[in-house]
């Protein structure tokens, strides 16, 4: 199996940590966003859409976060990230899609790359930022249950969505002061050899 990933990319830090939990072997080719590699024609064969992460399984290539993890759910059941009670699994199915729907697109590279061409600076950008992970959070700390993860004992597939959402919000200063639960659930989630090993700055080119 071969991701196409970038370390920071919170994406593909999704799918990472997915493939770790699930123990399966795979290599990674970093696709450096930065220098636009994502646009170049080699990768939009993979990707029409010109992001990461892709997947590449047996001659297929697998795009969209959400979609790579539902597969690999179904493909290597264990240990499962998405419950099998369909009232559990729209619970856990729309704690991870407030990240994957309703924060990150807003605040993806290209969104920034727009706004700084509509003449937006710096600084209102990363106040973009933040507005929309703050709303976000908010509604997933109330979407919490008792933890230690969202996903409730273990690890399901919201947290997939909320520990690479983390790092972001960290890294564009946002307040966490309101998220105790989600800051708790992080912490828990960062402890695991798995999250560990999927966090940018453990497989960061050096
Ligand atoms: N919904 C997609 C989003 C993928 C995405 O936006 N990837 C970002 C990195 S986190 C990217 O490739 N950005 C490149 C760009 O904006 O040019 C998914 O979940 O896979």
């Amino acid at each position: 199996m071969l991701l196409y990933d970038y370390f920071r990319s919170s994406a593909a830090y999704r799918v990472r940590i997915a493939l770790n939990l699930k123990g399966v072997d795979y290599q990674r080719q970093e696709v450096m966003l930065l220098e636009n590699q994502q646009r170049l024609p080699e990768h939009l064969a993979r990707n029409p859409q010109g992001l990461v992460p892709a997947l590449e399984v047996d001659g297929l290539v697998l795009t969209q976060s959400l979609a790579i993890i539902e597969w690999l759910d179904a493909r290597y059941p264990e240990p499962r990230l998405i419950p099998a009670a369909p009232e559990a699994r729209a619970h856990a199915m729309a704690q991870a899609m407030v990240i994957a729907m309703d924060v990150h697109p807003l605040n993806n590279l290209r969104v920034m790359r727009r706004l700084k061409a509509m003449g937006v600076d710096e600084d209102a950008r990363n106040d973009w930022t933040r507005h929309w992970i703050a709303e976000g959070f908010a509604a997933l700390e109330a979407m919490a249950g008792e933890g230690p993860f969202l996903g409730g004992n273990a690890p399901g597939i919201g947290d997939l969505f909320l520990i690479p959402q983390m790092f972001n919000a960290r890294r564009f200063d946002t307040s966490l002061e309101g998220f105790p639960r989600l800051v708790a659930i992080d912490a828990a989630a960062c402890a695991l050899p798995a999250f560990a090993a999927a966090h940018p700055d453990a497989v960061a080119p050096r």
